[in-house]
């Protein structure tokens, strides 16, 4: 990972923020991938001793809620106002804690965007110019973003306003989307000439090139931004013709503008003014949000895919142009799905907030399923069969079962934590759990932190079988005290380990081990401190998900899903995107969109001609230079070749050693920036799906 950084924890305070949920809908599971990962590494990092706030707030502004509140024929503060409220009760349900949790309508946010925008202004960034406006005639009003719907001039998807959510992900400008048409009155859209504000992207391109290079985080959000500057940046329009939104700032002397902000200029400032509010109501001595966010804070930012663009090219120009201190992470997550199809709330093909919660599972249940399979960058899929595997393998059968059998037998022997010292080889078993652990946050490697943990009780599981103390109570006494207190120390550095993850069931331990205070205030090093000398006895604190459950769980879905697909039926159909840090992914391409078939046959002959062989990716990295380039060494049997592959973006490098893939073996070689390409890897559509076997084929098998 490139970086000048100095590994955490630092000296400096930090701040983690989430992606801001537009306050225009229920909450689901897209939406908490995003808020619970972000907590999650957020714990993480304090339990390194890094000092940190975690802030966010709800969106408020722009199309996606004025549309929303429009169709249901209420005033948009009205309507925010109460998404706003009941986010931020739902969000401590799932133990997801913000410090502090402001929204973008308040007067914080509102003063802080207009002092920046008055900056950028004072400091020569912004400039006027005539656009051509979509607008509807019969609606008698202009179009801005969600109100207009259309084709992306770069990828040819369908675009809707100022994203192409459909297909390149790229931001679109007023006037951009080709075709476009009203989505109020579904006419065709009148282009009129207005004069709006532009902020000057194109002047940072070096700037923002150099940001790149020392950026932390996910490889996604790392490298895509490098192609769009690449492309060359273009302005960007930062007003639009709407009542709802932020005022443009105007002088003392000058009339007020009749148009607001673009929603995504006073939404990342909403990080700002929500560490202000934090540092306002503990104190600056406590926490002091002008040093993290002018002098020497540790800014990281935990996104969506979706919106990469804003957060890598935007805000930082915003940031460097105002004189505020850059980011220096982000993490960007990657697609869910549920059963293997895309999330869709249209479809109610979604697990919601509320739901989960009705049906009683603990939070740290989801916590421990989205970090330890989606960490912050890969996929994650969602069932309630991958759910229940999870749970009840890892959480009951490894982690729950090693506690409890760790303190119950102490409790029974010894109330408590056996006077003994703890082994040479258990301290050094600790000690590299907490090496792993601190090497997985400044990796941003959320799912690293979980395995540590986990590895560790399955650790200590194997160590209880192999010492065996129940035969050693009675015959050596000493010995099976010396195991015993290993075990205590292994179950409480397992609960520190795990608190980012889990924390009620790391606190409910922590009470169990007699301990004072909160877990969440343990430092890593804390997991080789004793534990007090008595307890009571433990319960157990994970239970099973019985597999009727799941299958009721299932039928719930199913029966949401067909439900949903009914009334669309007479309905186009319709796809949506989310606003969330969440992505949605259909999972078939539409017939249209699809290359056409060949017409022209080939012989088995020609076929035979093709070696195409089953192999092993046993490693993959980046090639330094190309945007889009991997090396990979993939094993087919006779030998290993070095492939190169143009997957860097749509991969996550780290995950593919292991993973079995399907190549051509005689291919041409290549070479590719320097490198021989000595075959070719196989894969499927825009985001190079790896083709791979599913049965127990064979390394170096062909396919025929
Ligand atoms: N409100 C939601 C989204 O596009 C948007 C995020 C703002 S973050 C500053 O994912
Ligand atoms: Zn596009």
């Amino acid at each position: 990972m490139s970086t000048h950084n100095d590994d955490f924890p630092t000296d400096n305070p930090a701040v983690v923020t989430c992606g801001l949920p537009y306050a225009n809908g229920d909450l689901h599971i897209g939406h908490l991938r995003g808020y619970i990962g972000a907590d999650a590494f957020n714990r993480a990092l304090q339990t390194l001793g890094q000092e940190t706030a975690y802030v966010c707030g709800s969106d408020m502004h722009g199309t996606p809620v004025a549309v929303n509140a429009e169709q249901e024929g209420v005033d948009p503060e009205d309507f925010a106002l109460e998404w706003h409220e009941q986010y931020a009760e739902t969000f401590p349900k799932f133990n997801v804690e913000f410090d502090n949790y402001g929204h973008t309508h308040d007067e914080t946010n509102t003063e802080l965007t207009q002092e920046i925008v008055r900056t950028l202004d004072e400091e020569g960034y912004i400039y006027e110019k005539e656009i051509q406006v979509a607008y509807d005639p019969d609606a008698d009003q202009y179009l801005p973003d969600r109100y207009v719907e259309g084709t992306c001039p770069y990828c040819g998807e369908k675009a809707r306003g100022d994203e192409c959510d459909e297909g390149c992900q790229r931001h679109l400008e007023p006037g951009e989307v080709e075709d476009p048409t009203s989505t109020i009155t579904g006419n065709p859209a009148e282009y009129r000439e207005r004069t709006h504000k532009f902020f000057e992207v194109s002047e940072f391109a070096d700037f923002l090139t150099e940001f790149l290079d020392g950026l932390e985080g996910t490889s996604n959000a790392r490298n895509q931004p490098r192609q769009w500057i690449e492309d060359g940046l273009q302005d960007w329009c930062i007003t639009r013709d709407m009542d709802w939104g932020i005022d443009y700032p105007t002088a003392e002397d000058e009339d007020e503008s009749d148009l607001v902000l673009y929603v995504w200029v006073d939404a990342p400032i909403e990080y700002v003014a929500s560490t202000k509010q934090y540092s306002e109501r503990v104190g600056t001595d406590e926490y002091d949000w002008e040093q993290v966010w002018t002098d020497d804070g540790e800014i990281v930012h935990i996104i969506g895919r979706d919106i990469i663009q804003h957060h890598t090219i935007f805000w930082p120009a915003m940031l460097e142009g105002a004189g505020y201190n850059k980011p220096r992470g982000i993490a960007a997550t990657g697609f869910i799905t549920i059963n293997g199809k895309g999330l869709s709330t249209s479809r109610n093909r979604a697990i919601w907030a509320k739901e989960y919660l009705e049906e009683g599972f603990h939070p740290d249940l989801l916590r421990y399923y989205l970090t330890t399979t989606g960490g912050l960058q890969q996929d994650v899929d969602f069932s309630w069969d991958a759910f229940q595997e999870k749970v009840n393998g890892e959480l009951v059968g490894t982690v729950g079962n090693f506690w409890y059998r760790s303190l119950l037998f102490a409790y029974r022997n010894y109330e408590g934590t056996p006077e003994a010292d703890v082994s040479e080889e258990v301290h050094e078993r600790i000690q590299d759990a907490i090496a792993a652990t601190r090497a997985a946050v400044n990796d941003y490697d959320l799912r690293g932190i979980g395995q540590a943990a986990v590895e560790l009780a399955q650790f200590g599981n194997e160590y209880i079988q192999r010492n065996e103390p129940w035969k050693l109570t009675d015959e050596e006494p000493g010995e099976a005290a010396q195991v015993i207190r290993d075990c205590v120390q292994i179950a409480k550095a397992v609960g520190v380990l795990l608190e980012p993850i889990a924390p009620d069931k790391a606190q409910n331990l922590w009470e169990q081990l007699g301990e004072d205070g909160d877990v969440s205030d343990a430092l890593l090093e804390d997991a080789l401190e004793a534990p007090p000398r008595n307890f009571e006895e433990p319960g157990e604190l994970f239970e099973k998900i019985e597999d009727d459950r799941v299958a009721e769980l299932n039928e719930k879905l199913a029966e949401r899903v067909a439900e949903a697909e009914d009334g669309d039926e007479d309905e186009n159909e319709e796809t949506e995107s989310d606003d969330t840090a969440a992505d949605e992914s259909g999972d078939m391409a539409d017939a249209d969109d699809l290359e056409p078939l060949a017409d022209e046959r080939i012989s088995f002959d020609d076929f035979q001609e093709l070696d195409i062989r089953v192999g092993r990716i046993e490693a993959a990295e980046g090639i330094e230079g190309a945007d889009d380039l991997a090396r990979l060494e993939v094993d087919i049997g006779f030998e290993t070749r070095q492939i190169v592959a143009g997957i860097k973006q749509l991969h996550d490098l780290d995950e593919l050693p292991g993973e079995k893939c399907v190549l051509l073996a005689n291919m041409e070689k290549a070479e590719l920036f320097g490198v021989e390409s000595n075959g070719m890897i196989l894969a499927a559509g825009e985001e190079a799906d790896l083709l791979t076997t599913h049965g127990d084929a064979e390394v170096g098998e062909k396919i025929r």
